[in-house]
């Protein structure tokens, strides 16, 4: 678009305040800044500023509550590792690493976030937690999808592929490629690992106006991990996942270190049951914990985030004891190929959006960049799992919290979901697992030390452990190297070193 023509719209969608230092700026400075707006369509920026601030004052003078619209997932729609019978449990996965074997899975990573909650300035999968191996999320999912490969490959006598879909932002991209290519794609064949970008949206003030960032730079934000369905048609995905064969999708946030990626018991469990839509959940580990609730509203499947719901309600309590909104949602879907080309093709439109009341730098009337203590800014975001209304078969699967869901989304001054939790809960898990494949630990003296795997009060696991994801994906075949084996502490279990 000419740069006159991209004026007069800003100017026309009541947003003249962007063009602030418009004669300071350099003919490539305008450029940027125009080009920033440019996927709005005419007439969606001044939707979009409208759309902010009426959500902006609906949510202050009454935040909306939906508890008296929710109920319960119905048991029958709800599959669990903890309830379901050993024959039950292994069947699913066998479905799982069979639809694995004929490449017909693919993973799909949400990463377009910002992570501001952690603090560091690059994305949350290059982060290390501490591990003795020092391994970063990355790294430790990459390894994950190799040994799968390998686990379904070997049952089924095929050489299979889970082909990776990266979801990043404008903030996200760049690091993340170069890290992967720094990395060599930690042996994940590139081909095999797909990124793409998200789009993003401007940040709005209380006053419906959209937030210089710098004088030639608006502040924009990524619009939501629910910006997946846009994203996925932006960037033919879908056209990629059909051509390689891909029929069924699990998609996942970046920061839960125990994510068992495509989990064929998931997939398995999915496929089995006909559904086209699936959500894993863990039971809530107390009534104010900030995870959404997989429930049911006017009906229809949703998830409630933890600030839609009164404490009242998140604290209600079935005859039993056990919380009635128990089903934390843990970022973990699964959707079918078809499901998604629905979505994305015609209902994505109808997806709501969710307002976030956040800081925002800004220039000033000077052009002083301000780094407001209070919040100042809208910014509008939909949610990967609103799409849930849409399936025709949902189902949602329980699985245990202390093998699948340890999130990294705090600094280490916090108390919960920090890189210290996020460390412990993967070391205890690997404890358990090479004790469970008949280890010993023992101490400077030669002495074993007690075996109180099942203590989940203790912080730290009794010995230090970290078995490679690349020899075991969830404690399978650590007999084979442990079985009778004495270990001193800390043991780290490398594929090089077998
Ligand atoms: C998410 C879930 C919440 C609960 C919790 C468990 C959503 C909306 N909420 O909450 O219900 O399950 O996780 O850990 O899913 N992301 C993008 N693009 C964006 C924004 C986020 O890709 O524009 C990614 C982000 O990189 C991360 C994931 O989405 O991998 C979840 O985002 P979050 O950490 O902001 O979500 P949180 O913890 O509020």
């Amino acid at each position: 678009m000419e740069p006159e023509a991209a004026r007069r719209r800003i100017e026309e969608a009541g947003q003249e305040q962007l063009l602030r230092f418009w004669d300071e700026l350099s003919a490539g400075q305008r450029e940027a800044l125009l080009g920033e707006l440019r996927l709005l369509e005419p007439g969606e920026l001044a939707e979009h500023c409208q759309r902010a601030r009426e959500a902006y004052i609906r949510e202050g003078s009454c935040p909306q509550r939906l508890d008296d619209r929710m109920c319960p997932v119905p048991a029958e729609f709800l599959g669990s590792v903890r309830r379901g019978q050993p024959g039950e449990l292994r069947a699913w996965e066998e479905e799982g690493l069979c639809q694995i074997s004929q490449n017909k899975v693919a993973v799909l990573l949400l990463a377009g976030g910002q992570g501001t909650r952690l603090g560091v300035t690059y994305p949350k999968g290059m982060y290390n937690v501490g591990l003795p191996s020092g391994k970063t999320l990355y790294q430790i999912q990459a390894e994950r999808i190799i040994r799968l490969q390998q686990l379904a490959g070997e049952k089924y006598g095929t050489k299979c592929t889970v082909p990776w879909y990266i979801m990043t932002s404008e903030f996200t991209l760049d690091p993340t490629q170069k890290f992967f290519e720094e990395h060599n794609f930690f042996n994940v064949e590139p081909s095999d690992v797909v990124m793409f970008e998200q789009r993003m949206l401007p940040a709005v003030d209380f006053n419906g106006k959209v937030i210089l960032e710098r004088k030639d730079k608006v502040a924009m934000a990524p619009d939501g991990n629910g910006g997946l369905y846009k994203a996925l048609v932006d960037n033919r995905i879908l056209e990629d996942m059909e051509a390689r064969g891909i029929l069924y999708i699990h998609v996942y946030c970046v920061d839960n270190i125990l994510v068992k990626m495509a989990d064929p018991v998931f997939v398995g469990f999915c496929v089995s049951k006909g559904a086209d839509c699936g959500a894993k959940v863990v039971e809530k580990a107390y009534p104010a914990e900030p995870v959404g609730v997989v429930c049911k509203v006017d009906g229809i499947y949703q998830v409630v985030e933890y600030s839609e719901i009164t404490a009242e309600t998140a604290e209600k309590r079935n005859p039993d004891g056990s919380l009635t909104y128990n089903a934390g949602n843990i970022c973990n879907h699964f959707f079918t190929v078809e499901f998604l080309r629905r979505v994305a093709g015609t209902l994505e439109p109808s997806l709501g959006y969710h307002v976030a009341i956040k800081k925002v730098p800004y220039v000033d009337e000077e052009g002083n960049l301000v780094k407001p203590s209070q919040p100042n800014g809208i910014k509008m975001e939909k949610f990967v799992f609103d799409v849930f209304q849409f399936a025709k078969n949902f189902v949602a699967f329980e699985v245990i919290r202390e093998e699948e869901f340890s999130p990294l989304k705090n600094a280490d001054t916090a108390e919960k979901d920090t890189p210290t939790t996020a460390r412990r809960s993967l070391l205890w898990q690997h404890y358990r697992w090479a004790v469970r494949g008949g280890a010993k630990f023992i101490d400077a003296n030669s002495h074993v030390i007690e075996e109180d795997a099942r203590n989940p009060e203790r912080e730290d696991a009794p010995a230090v452990c970290e078995i490679s994801s690349l020899i075991s994906y969830a404690g399978e075949g650590l007999d084979l190297h442990l079985k009778n084996k004495e270990l001193s502490s800390p043991f780290i279990l490398e594929s090089h070193v077998l």
